[in-house]
């Protein structure tokens, strides 16, 4: 995966045109696709096999429980995708 440089987030954000409430504290890309805050690697593996026509997924906030956030417990948290129109759809829940 080609990680960011974090002084080029907010530009990834605004080029993907990211709604501020879907944002979270690091941003990606791989392939086609944006990729905000802590999604499991499972749901990337998934999106880069069916490579649905989205721009990308996110995990807003910062989920106790996702990858990277782990703790004494962890909040059920949805993985959302995000398509050309701004749809916002739910991708996987964790
Ligand atoms: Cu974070």
């Amino acid at each position: 995966m080609k990680l960011i440089e974090a002084n080029n987030i907010a530009a990834i954000k605004q080029k993907f045109n990211i709604d501020r409430q879907l944002q979270s504290c690091h941003t990606g890309i791989v392939g086609k696709y944006f990729l905000e805050g802590h999604i499991p690697a499972e749901d990337i593996k998934r999106l880069l096999r069916e490579k649905p026509d989205i721009k990308g997924l996110t995990v807003p906030g910062m989920p106790m429980g996702s990858p990277g956030m782990e703790g004494d417990y962890s909040d059920p948290y949805h993985v959302l995708s995000v398509d050309a129109d701004n749809n916002v759809r739910i991708y996987a829940s964790h």
